[in-house]
């Protein structure tokens, strides 16, 4: 059975401090469980000052087998700063300031193009896009159908990103593109005609995320999240809007949650509440089986100050 735990993001000792309390005990340098795996939803790095640290626990788990793990953004933004395109500019190119700046502890912690950044992301390289278990399914953003279809033929056996795939993914002409902008950083959806909001950053948008995972909210103004204040339609949402509707358990990371952790919906749990941030929480479900997912599954930390 498995206890899924949520974006890290360099926050090493709470990290630790979730395990042990999940009974996790470190022999031979490696976090381990008697009876139980862990799944790592990705996001290990970008935001606390011990990403390298982070790297290495789940790094050693993943690769004792005393863990699983799928890539988040973080990991795939990782990996095109590092990768060089066919125009000799890397796929994320460093003359944009935000590209460094968002990344600037990774690089500070593990020097570009040192030995150990550059097995750093070759170990990102391995991260698979999302895991099918059968009785559980985990990936970093959004569980998405037809974007599995559009990156099938990009994927090796173990669901890994194709070397090449990374110059089509990072070209947003390309259908890989928005594939994995859906998969490991989730769903926006056009609002109706006339319809838009700020975001936190004062731009005007008019797509907006939506709660995939909530059947019940059937309604624009029901469904869609982020848009502050503004005016929605009380209408419905079209059939061609995204809902998870597989009875399977999913689990997912990358929404920075607050409160108390709490499944999404009963076949849907969110573990990332925000261990990056202050008040923020790493959180873990330990799963046994079952179908319907309870919130009493849930265990955390909070955030070392
Ligand atoms: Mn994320």
């Amino acid at each position: 059975m498995y206890d899924i735990i949520g974006d890290i993001h360099g926050q090493a000792d709470e990290l630790e401090q979730l395990l042990q309390k999940m009974d996790y005990q470190k022999t031979n340098d490696v976090y381990r469980h008697p009876d139980r795996q862990a799944i790592f939803v990705g996001d290990f790095i970008d935001g606390g000052h011990q990403q390298k640290k982070t790297i290495e626990i789940c790094k050693a788990m993943v690769e004792n087998q005393t863990a699983l793990a799928v890539m988040g953004n973080h990991e795939f933004n990782a990996i095109c700063f590092a990768t060089p395109g066919s125009d000799g500019d890397y796929l994320r190119p460093h003359a944009k300031v935000k590209n460094v700046t968002d990344h600037q502890e990774f690089l500070d912690e593990l020097p570009f193009d040192s030995p150990e950044h550059q097995q750093t992301i070759d170990w990102f390289r391995t991260l698979p896009l999302f895991l099918d278990l059968g009785e559980l399914r985990i990936i970093h953003a959004v569980w998405h159908h037809a974007s599995f279809t559009t990156a099938s033929q990009w994927l090796n056996d173990e669901n890994c990103l194709l070397p090449d795939a990374y110059a089509p993914a990072s070209n947003k002409t390309h259908p890989l593109y928005d594939a994995i902008e859906y998969l490991l950083k989730g769903i926006e959806v056009e609002l109706p005609a006339g319809y838009a909001f700020n975001d936190k950053k004062g731009n005007r948008r008019t797509a907006a995320r939506i709660q995939w995972w909530n059947e019940t909210a059937t309604t624009w103004k029901d469904a869609v999240i982020g848009t502050g204040n503004a005016p929605l339609p009380e209408t419905p949402l079209p059939d061609s809007v995204y809902r998870y509707r597989d009875n399977t358990p999913l689990f997912v990371g990358h929404y920075w949650m607050n409160g108390t952790p709490t499944p999404l919906a009963q076949n849907v749990v969110c573990v990332d509440y925000s261990v990056a941030r202050p008040g923020g929480k790493l959180s873990a479900y330990r799963w046994s089986g079952e179908k319907v997912l309870e919130s009493g599954n849930f265990v955390w930390v909070e955030r070392v100050e």
